[in-house]
């Protein structure tokens, strides 16, 4: 096969995603490759062989008839299931070591916040008081994770190995080692009805869409040490329901949130969220989608396709993750 170019398309202003950064990166280790910028008014779209995007717009794809597969720079292609005139070639997703440990050092940073009672040893700070509570062990909490991924299976193993109880949910039957596993929606109340500590990593789909909603959250573990169960959702804003974290917050039905992601992001200046004492907000920076990392696994996947290999992390489009 004969050495294709490859387009990079960036629609981000954030600092990690500086288009000109990413091109320098792949001219780097692509080995001699072409590699263009779009928008390209000069550049004939059927020149471009690879496309290697993160969050098109729809229909920014639909010319380039020549494509031999479409690389999404980050883990959710949520942003490209959305598009109709996607060209249906093969879709790849990120799915590397670099992605996944900056993943689970997310998880680990916010379980152990709440677990260890962190909101509250930080407002005594603030107010000068010196009053421990009761420590539980991690053996006495259990943390749920929804979606047994390559995100949350390791996730999962590392918090089994902090000493936590830990359960998975997916779609389709898993085993992770020391982690019970639950799936399908037969087998989702038994997997709530034994969680303190709600995770989701589960990719946004017309099935997961709104999975993160009241009643789900009156399911989790009504006698929680933590005294009410908290969410942690590092997933897609898509997958949460705002309004019913909040009003759960206010009613005790949830104790805490950690949210990494949100439906409209940035977050709008009036949400609620910015400002509730029991939410733990960050600016979906959750695992940071590296340019030294991501280029290389692109590159390399090129290299070995066009040497006849097959592709790997490839999107079943059926399915939408
Ligand atoms: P994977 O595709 O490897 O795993 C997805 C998991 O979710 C699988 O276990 C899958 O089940 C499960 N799942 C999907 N649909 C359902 C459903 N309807 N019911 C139950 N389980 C379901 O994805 P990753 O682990 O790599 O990534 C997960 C998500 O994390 C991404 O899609 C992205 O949205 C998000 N993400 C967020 C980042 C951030 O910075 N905030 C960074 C990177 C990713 P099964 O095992 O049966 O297929
Ligand atoms: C991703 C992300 O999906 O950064 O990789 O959100």
């Amino acid at each position: 096969m004969t050495k294709g170019t490859l387009a990079v398309l960036i629609n981000s202003t954030q600092q990690n995603w500086l288009p000109a950064r990413w091109k320098t990166r792949f001219e780097a280790v692509c080995g001699g490759r072409r590699v263009v910028l779009l928008p390209d008014a000069g550049l004939d779209p059927a020149e471009v062989h690879y496309a290697a995007v993160w969050k098109p717009a729809p229909g920014e794809l639909a010319a380039f008839v020549n494509l031999r597969a479409i690389f999404n720079l980050g883990a959710g292609v949520d942003a490209l299931m959305a598009d109709r005139s996607l060209p249906d070639v093969p879709l790849v997703r990120v799915a590397v070591p670099d992605l996944t440990n900056r993943m689970t050092e997310y998880v680990v940073l916010h379980v152990l916040m709440h677990h260890r009672q962190e909101l509250y040893l930080r407002q005594s700070q603030r107010e000068k008081r010196w009053e421990p509570k009761y420590q539980w062990p991690a053996s006495a909490v259990t943390v749920g994770v929804m979606g047994l991924g390559t995100l949350g299976a390791d996730a999962a193993g590392v918090l089994r190995r902090l000493g936590f109880r830990v359960a998975g949910w997916s779609r389709s039957p898993r085993a992770v080692e020391g982690v019970e596993c639950f799936h399908g929606t037969a087998q989702i109340d038994a997997f709530l009805n034994a969680t303190d500590i709600l995770v989701c990593l589960l990719p946004l789909t017309p099935d997961t869409q709104g999975i993160l909603n009241r009643d789900v959250f009156t399911k989790l573990n009504r006698k929680s040490l933590l005294g009410a169960p908290v969410l942690i959702n590092a997933g897609r804003g898509g997958l949460q329901n705002e309004a019913e974290i909040l009003s759960c917050l206010d009613d005790g039905t949830l104790g805490a949130v950690s949210l990494d992601v949100f439906v409209q992001e940035p977050l709008p200046q009036d949400s609620r969220l910015w400002t509730h004492p029991k939410v733990v907000l960050t600016p979906h920076n959750a695992a940071d989608t590296d340019a030294e990392a991501i280029s290389t696994y692109v590159a390399e996947q090129i290299a070995r396709f066009e040497a006849g290999s097959a592709l790997e992390n490839v999107v079943d489009r059926a399915r939408g993750y």
